[in-house]
């Protein structure tokens, strides 16, 4: 029996495990699609979770167990009229438990996979960019009523400027893949912009802006379109903690009205697409209109340049470091997902008026 299967095995499933091919895009964990026979017994969506980055797995499995459960029960709630939106169910194991961890340290979890669904690394149109602002919307509008503080904070500082600033300029003074000299006009670039950045994180600290329970990871690809290219769900849930609304819209805009791929070579590909922003910010709002302070409201815009600036910098962070923490395909990736960021944080200060006109003219 072969790992994977014998790792399937210890899970809950329905019918016999066929096969397991790697799944999904994503830079941290290991995800596998798993198939199962007969050929209409259900399939799976089977991770192995980093843990020398997610150093307290229990933690982030309970985070998960009580976001799913809330957004369940306010999804049952008649008025809630939202029938079409999933919540992606995990798996239990033999034992009752919602991870497993193997002998040799790992830990490993399951998903339903919702058939007939898929993700795109790319926005192809407004429509589907309109619909994964209203299915993030809906993750923060049903667990607006949740208590933040009821979380565990999975990540410390995850989008904390002070806290990515200080692993920067310490790699960059350590140097420890003799990067630095490559990398001059990027760093250059991100030292211009740093103290601007610590707009959102001084509404915080002066009590501006609440603290509520946010996803942390609004990619577009972190959202499951049904073949009717409707957004019914909003999946990893691992960075799900306490945090600021604004770190999930602004990283929402830096893929979901992006014109280019996350890691596009060519930069003349990039930029922000104002018809993508308008949509996504208008199908967010739509939902969440009535429950955002006017400091977020009046904030939304910025939190896509300091968004895009934020993982820009861990991007660049990473590549000096020489590349340890998030996945590459190929040597200087990170630099190049790096550069992808910067170049979309310049046409988003070069459009920056108008995107605050986009948002000011949303009515909510
Ligand atoms: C990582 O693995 P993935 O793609 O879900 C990262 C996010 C970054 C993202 C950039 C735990 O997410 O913070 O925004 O890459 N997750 C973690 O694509 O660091
Ligand atoms: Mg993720």
């Amino acid at each position: 029996m072969s790992n994977l299967q014998n790792i399937v095995s210890q899970f809950n499933i329905e019918g016999r495990f066929k096969s397991a091919l790697p799944f999904g895009s994503g830079h941290i964990n290991d995800t596998y699609l798993i198939t199962t026979s007969p050929d209409d017994a259900r399939d799976y969506v089977l991770q192995r979770i980093n843990h020398a980055i997610f150093r307290n797995v229990p933690e982030l499995i309970s985070n998960i167990v009580k976001v799913t459960r809330h957004l369940k029960q306010r999804l049952l709630c008649k008025d809630a009229d939202l029938d079409w939106f999933h919540v992606i169910a995990m798996i239990q194991t033999r034992s009752g438990e919602y991870f497993l961890h193997d002998p040799l340290g790992n830990y490993w979890r399951m998903y339903d996979f919702v058939p007939g669904s898929r993700s795109y690394d790319v926005v192809e149109n407004r429509e589907l960019s309109c619909e994964a602002g209203r299915a993030f919307g809906i993750f923060h509008h049903l667990t607006s009523d949740m208590n933040a503080g009821s979380l565990f904070e999975t990540l410390p500082d995850f989008h904390h400027i002070g806290s990515r600033l200080e692993a920067f300029r310490g790699k960059v003074r350590t140097d420890p893949a003799g990067r630095v000299a490559g990398v001059a006009g990027e760093i250059a670039f991100a030292e211009l912009r740093a103290e601007e950045m610590h707009a959102i994180l001084r509404l915080a600290q002066q009590g501006r802006i609440p603290l509520r329970v946010t996803h942390n990871d609004t990619k577009f690809n972190n959202v499951l379109f049904n073949t009717d290219n409707r957004a019914i769900a909003v999946v990893d849930l691992d960075t799900v903690m306490p945090g600021y609304l604004l770190y999930d819209f602004g990283d929402a805009i830096r893929t979901g009205a992006n014109t280019g791929a996350e890691d596009e070579a060519d930069l003349s590909k990039v930029q922000i697409d104002l018809g993508l922003f308008e949509a996504y910010a208008s199908g967010y709002l739509e939902i969440t209109g009535d429950f955002l302070t006017r400091e977020e409201f009046d904030h939304l815009a910025f939190s896509a340049k300091y968004m895009t600036y934020l993982i820009g910098l861990r991007f660049l962070t990473d590549h000096i470091d020489g590349d340890r923490y998030f996945k590459t395909a190929f040597p200087g990736h990170n630099l190049q997902r790096a550069r992808t960021q910067f170049r979309l944080l310049e046409t988003m200060e070069r459009d920056f008026g108008t995107m605050q006109e986009i948002i000011r003219s949303i009515r909510i």
